[in-house]
């Protein structure tokens, strides 16, 4: 059954405070998934027939604020999107980046972010079934906190996969072996993770689909407003090679034309701080 009361419970925000990451099931129905599957089916084969024909890249992905995919454009607008979003990072926080990802391999091991002064939390919704050994997402519980995010970038966690790391590998540890959860899931299914959060996924293979919202907290404090100006400056270079197609803010979500007034703070806020700028570019 599809939950209808988008809020999050105080355990619910308890786990996720503690564990670095939250799973949510059945938040979108079979319907949903297989519009939001038709729209990605279309844009990724208007994507492919214009820039990539011969598919060369491995990994593609595309903003999904665009009118080609008006079902998945509107989720960021869907309260079962914002509501645990605004409950966990603020009822001010921001949506930068929203993506169509379609894999074409596995992820090591890695962080989103090593800063811990902005929260920033990342919505998945898997498109396929997810296994351990087919592109299940997996995160290490309780890794978005010191010591133990530390401590595993000592020990070479970053970017592991199976042979990138000779401690490890010495111990005859793939990556699939680091102990963590491991978020099996049929599409409709939501994990949201902190950033801070080490997580993998292994099993990859063409085409493996998933929508990401990210949310990041409104900056207030000095060291906050210190972060985000960085993370503007450092925009352009972070997201260069993520083969990225397309604007992240197509012109018809900026015209705002339902005078969403969410939207008409998220489209002020990324125009001040100069996303709109950065990321159109
Ligand atoms: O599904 C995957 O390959 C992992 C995705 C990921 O690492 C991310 O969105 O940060």
């Amino acid at each position: 059954m599809i939950a209808e009361n988008y809020s999050l419970t105080g355990k619910q925000i308890l786990h996720f405070e503690t564990f670095g990451f939250l799973v949510r099931r059945n938040v979108f129905s079979a319907e949903e998934v297989a519009k939001i599957n038709g729209e990605f089916d279309r844009r990724r084969a208007s994507i492919l027939a214009e820039i990539d024909p011969e598919e060369k890249r491995t990994f593609t992905q595309w903003p999904t604020r665009n009118p080609e995919n008006p079902f998945t454009a509107s989720l960021l607008d869907d309260p079962r999107i914002y509501v645990p979003s605004e409950q966990l990072v603020g009822e001010d926080s921001i949506p930068i980046q929203s993506h169509c990802n379609s894999y074409g391999k596995s992820s090591g091991w890695h962080v989103d972010t090593f800063d811990r002064r902005l929260c920033v939390i990342k919505n998945i919704l898997y498109l396929q079934p997810t296994t351990a050994d087919r592109g299940a997402l997996r995160v290490i519980p309780g890794s978005h906190r010191s010591p133990l995010s530390e401590d595993l970038r000592n020990m070479d966690l970053y970017g592991f996969h199976d042979d990138t790391s000779p401690f490890l590998n010495a111990s005859g540890m793939r990556g699939e072996d680091i102990p963590c959860y491991i978020f099996e899931s049929e599409p409709g299914d939501v994990i949201t993770f902190n950033e801070l959060t080490w997580h993998a996924a292994f099993g990859g293979y063409k085409d493996r689909r998933s929508l990401s919202y990210n949310f990041f907290t409104n900056p207030k404090a000095d060291d906050e407003i210190e972060s985000m100006k960085k993370i503007v400056e450092h925009t352009p270079a972070n997201t260069q090679g993520l083969g990225t197609v397309g604007l992240e803010y197509h012109p018809n979500w900026l015209e705002n034309a339902d005078n969403n007034p969410r939207r008409a703070r998220w489209i002020n806020w990324l125009e001040k701080w100069g996303f709109t700028d950065v990321l159109n570019n």
